[in-house]
């Protein structure tokens, strides 16, 4: 995986794009680039652990993991989906989606009165109604082959039409449990409503720590629907990743907030997508990568170099904390503490690992 793409989506007005402000927001200015009317910021992984390896090592090079963001232009006409069929190519290539629900003031972006669990339903129903009009398209095909006694299509046809089911029966397709190899079928549409969804309430300054109504009622419905739900006041948030390093700590306590929000999306991001870091250290460079939750170290050694997954002999492990207390490899291993774990050992997340591999 390379970076962790997440694009942030949401009624017209929400905020997405004073939300995308605050993500990309740094003492120096904001930092992105545009593509196609979509913008696109790239962040570092904040973690701690990895900069206090970077302490101990000096590499020459210094590589944390990165999430991308995208802020997405929805076209101006968009009809009846909101411009989700439309971008739906798109917006098919992101990891997952943030959804931006305003929750300050009284009325929202077209004068009607506030209603965030109202916004964030319509918003999953466009998602669905996406996929609905790609799986009809798909199962019309499929049964055009059929009559003309083409049958290779029948079991895409079936899950196509179980997920068609779930779709008009209100639900989202993440929410239908498919087999691996059903899975596998409709792997390549890439349907927007399979893909997990963090919803982020937009708050006005007047509850930064999202306790007011507007989020609460936000909240109950996000329990509801499964998903997991973050606050941030976007332009207050900007304006504190724009301070100096050293004085953004005080004001975000200052206004109740324990972290910036940046780093809140991140966390929760890959807590949804149940991701993990693993570190490689040494003199050349010291980097976090990615890794899903339950990978075995074959697929780590393939995270770094395919040679290393085909020719893996074992993975020399250590927990990043015991590493920063040992500081060496070397103290790690005269306490036995350096494990020597094979293919299957599934990696934790902050594991410092060096792969033996055959060349
Ligand atoms: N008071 C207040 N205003 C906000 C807040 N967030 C956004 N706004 C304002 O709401 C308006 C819309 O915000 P945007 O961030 O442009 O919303 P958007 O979702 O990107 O809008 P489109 O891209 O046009 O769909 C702007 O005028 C913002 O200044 C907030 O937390 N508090
Ligand atoms: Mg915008």
């Amino acid at each position: 995986m390379s970076a962790l793409s997440l694009y942030l989506i949401g009624p017209r007005g929400a905020g997405k794009t004073s939300v995308f402000d605050a993500l990309v927001q740094t003492p120096e200015g904001p930092h992105f680039a545009t593509k196609g009317g979509h913008r696109i910021g790239i962040v570092k992984v904040p973690d701690a652990r990895l900069a206090t390896l970077r302490d101990l090592f000096h590499p020459k090079k210094y590589i944390p993991a990165e999430v991308a963001f995208t802020d997405v232009a929805f076209p101006a006409h968009a009809g009846e989906s909101n411009g989700f069929a439309a971008l739906n190519a798109f917006l098919g290539e992101a990891d997952a989606f943030a959804a931006v629900i305003q929750a300050y003031g009284d009325s929202d972006a077209e004068g009607k009165p506030l209603d965030p669990p109202g916004h964030l339903e319509s918003l999953l129903l466009d998602l669905a109604m996406a996929d609905l009009e790609k799986i009809e398209r798909r199962i019309d095909k499929i049964r055009q082959e059929v009559q003309r006694g083409l049958k290779q299509g029948l079991p895409e046809l079936a899950v196509l039409e179980r997920c068609k089911e779930a779709i008009e029966a209100g639900k989202a397709l993440r929410d239908v449990e498919l087999s691996e190899e059903d899975r596998k079928r409709i792997s390549s549409f890439c349907f927007l409503s399979q893909k997990p969804v963090l919803v982020i309430a937009n708050t006005g300054d007047d509850d930064p720590t999202g306790g007011g109504a507007a989020c609460t009622a936000l909240r109950e419905a996000c329990e509801k629907a499964g998903l997991r739900m973050l606050s941030f006041c976007a332009p207050l948030e900007a304006e504190i990743a724009a301070l100096p390093p050293e004085d953004q700590a005080g004001f975000l306590a200052d206004y109740g907030l324990a972290e910036p929000a940046r780093d809140r999306l991140i966390r929760a991001a890959y807590g949804t997508l149940d991701l993990i870091s693993f570190f490689t250290v040494g003199e050349d460079e010291v980097r976090a990568w990615t890794l899903r939750k339950g990978s075995d170290a074959v697929t780590a050694a393939g995270k770094i170099h395919t040679d290393l997954a085909r020719g893996f002999i074992r993975a020399e492990t250590v927990p990043a904390e015991v590493l920063i207390e040992k500081k060496t490899h070397a103290a790690c291993r005269e306490a036995g503490l350096l494990r020597l774990e094979g293919k299957g050992y599934i990696v934790q997340d902050g594991d410092v690992i060096e792969i033996r591999a055959n060349a």
